[in-house]
């Protein structure tokens, strides 16, 4: 039973910020740590029932504001299975946060609470108990916003809660999706670590290496990895401390691990700052050459890779690249174990990815490529539904493989009968990548050992790697502007609707422009419109770029 009375006083005790309009946007809600009280204590509400509509599963939730400052921070939801919130729920989500937020006492917020309970026909009344996990990033922050996130789900809702303390956004992914499955099963003690998070991944990465006969050694000569002063360190540090990682210490480091000092969060390094300004994070001068480099966000969920050749020149190896160096691998692989006319392999992008990337992949590789709107679960959706091996990534690094139900069944029969007969060695590469990928969202570590353990089979150099296919110079800007809202866009987001008249005159702009492209969409995550162009001659992008500004201010 629910104690309305008890939800009153922790109402009053905790939405202190009032008459803010909140939005849950692509990646759930985000704004200064200060003004999220309110919306955490929504957001804790909301996972309850969310847990109580699907008879009492863990329900994952997310204290993070992923690449953003330090002083910002944000909440989203996961599904059972490790996926984002359902679509249909995110209003739902907004919903509360603004009755919460402009309601004048508890009372107003308690008719909007009943109408969604009534409206989701949620029983209050029930023995299902409902069960939480919970994970937060490293931010200063995140311990007080977890306990107004948390503060009605036990004393009020009676719910279970599953607090993983700092770990990283696909970690709370990975392990509300296995105690789930180990729920299913029917396990006693369902509940998944962070420990089974590194068996897993390790052992995938360990037994790949295994099956090709391979030294566990990188193929390059050293890794430096930049964790943006956030979780990402600590966590990463705990994977390469385990027992089973037998990778030589002296070929990987770690930098900007300071996930102590709050305030050197994503400052001048992680992914969003080397893909935007397409150079070394600090802390990093090139010792060598042939080194391999790559850095996470924030939380752990984005990862991208570069290098510098002997002129010093720095080169990006983004998230289309990651994405085509699996599409290579794994379309090799179905085709030497001859499943390639019955698992259907494809690559997902947004618009954000490189012409040239597209290109590759539809003319060398010969694979199918899908593209949607910004956002990881647009991606994702995309890759579940069209492909048994879907590949996304968005060009800042966001992305994963998910494999289908098809897939799994028809590499279990194929290795049942080769064993008997055969050659299993694609089989079981198959299977191993499958496990080596953390399927519920992006996952910077899980993508990293991916990536390592590719190149050391193909035997590739970052070099050759890069070389498959060369970026068109690109330039990606933001501009403010009065109301962003009012910029709507159509075809994947490839185009403006509105203002009208302004995708024309941008049409004209291209036009001037050889293997020019240019698109405007408002971001989903800061007050402010990016504006995207890439074209042959690096030495007219900066015009180029320029002129679309032009129209859009
Ligand atoms: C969020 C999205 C990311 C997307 C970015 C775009 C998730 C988990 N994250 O960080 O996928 O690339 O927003 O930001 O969906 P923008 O709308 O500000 O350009």
């Amino acid at each position: 039973k629910v104690d309305y009375e008890q939800l009153c006083k922790l109402y009053d005790d905790t939405c202190r910020t009032k008459n803010v309009q909140f939005s849950y946007g692509t990646a759930g809600f985000r704004t200064l740590a200060k003004n999220l009280d309110t919306v955490m204590f929504s957001t804790g509400i909301l996972a309850v029932l969310r847990s109580l509509k699907l008879q009492g599963q863990y329900v994952g939730v997310m204290i993070t504001a992923s690449h953003n400052p330090y002083q910002d921070n944000g909440v989203k939801i996961v599904e059972p299975d490790g996926s984002m919130l359902l679509a249909t729920w995110e209003p739902y989500a907004m919903q509360l946060a603004n009755a919460a937020s402009f309601a004048t006492n508890f009372e107003e917020f308690r008719v909007e609470l009943a109408k969604l309970i009534e409206h989701e026909k949620i029983d209050l009344n029930t023995t299902v108990v409902p069960h939480i996990v919970v994970g937060r990033d490293s931010r200063e922050s995140s311990p007080y916003l977890l306990r107004c996130l948390t503060s009605s789900m036990a004393s009020v809702f009676h719910a279970q809660v599953l607090d993983l303390g700092c770990v990283t956004t696909p970690q709370l992914h990975y392990i509300t999706d296995l105690s789930n499955r180990r729920k299913l099963e029917g396990d006693i003690a369902p509940v998944a670590t962070e420990q089974d998070y590194y068996s897993f991944f390790i052992g995938a990465f360990n037994e790949l290496f295994a099956t090709y006969q391979l030294e566990k050694r990188l193929s390059v000569p050293k890794l430096f990895i930049d964790t943006a002063n956030g979780i990402g360190g600590p966590q990463l540090k705990k994977l390469l401390a385990s027992e089973d990682w037998d990778v030589p210490a002296e070929q990987v480091e770690v930098i900007n691990d300071r996930s102590d000092v709050p305030e050197l969060l994503n400052f001048e390094c992680g992914a969003d700052y080397v893909k935007t300004n397409q150079r070394l994070p600090k802390g990093l001068s090139p010792s060598s050459f042939d080194s391999l480099y790559c850095s996470f966000d924030g939380d752990a969920d984005r990862v991208v890779f570069y290098y510098v050749d002997s002129g010093s020149k720095f080169h990006l190896l983004d998230g289309d690249k990651i994405s085509t160096l699996f599409a290579k691998f794994l379309s090799k692989q179905l085709e030497l174990a001859h499943l390639e006319h019955s698992l259907k392999i494809g690559v997902v992008q947004t618009a954000y990815a490189n012409g040239s990337s597209t290109a590759y992949i539809k003319n060398t590789l010969h694979c199918p490529v899908s593209c949607t709107k910004t956002g990881v679960k647009h991606l994702h959706h995309e890759a579940a539904t069209q492909y048994d091996i879907g590949i996304y990534f968005e060009a800042n690094g966001h992305g994963t493989i998910i494999f289908s139900e098809k897939f799994h069944r028809t590499i279990k029969s194929e290795l049942s009968k080769s064993k008997l007969n055969g050659d299993t060695l694609a089989l079981r590469t198959l299977k191993c990548f499958s496990e080596l990928i953390n399927q519920t969202v992006g996952d910077a570590i899980s993508d990293m050992l991916a990536v390592l353990a590719t190149l050391a089979i193909l035997k590739m150099s970052p070099v050759d790697w890069d070389e498959e296919y060369t970026d068109l110079p690109n330039k990606l800007v933001k501009c403010i502007v009065p109301d962003r809202s009012i910029f709507q866009t159509t075809d994947q987001e490839r185009k403006l609707l509105n203002p009208v008249g302004l995708q024309d005159k941008i049409d004209l702009v291209v036009a001037k422009y050889p293997m020019g492209r240019s698109f405007v969409r408002a971001s989903g995550t800061e007050d402010a419109v990016r504006v995207y162009a890439e074209c042959k001659d690096s030495s007219k992008l900066g015009q180029f770029c320029d002129e679309v500004v032009e129209h859009v201010k």
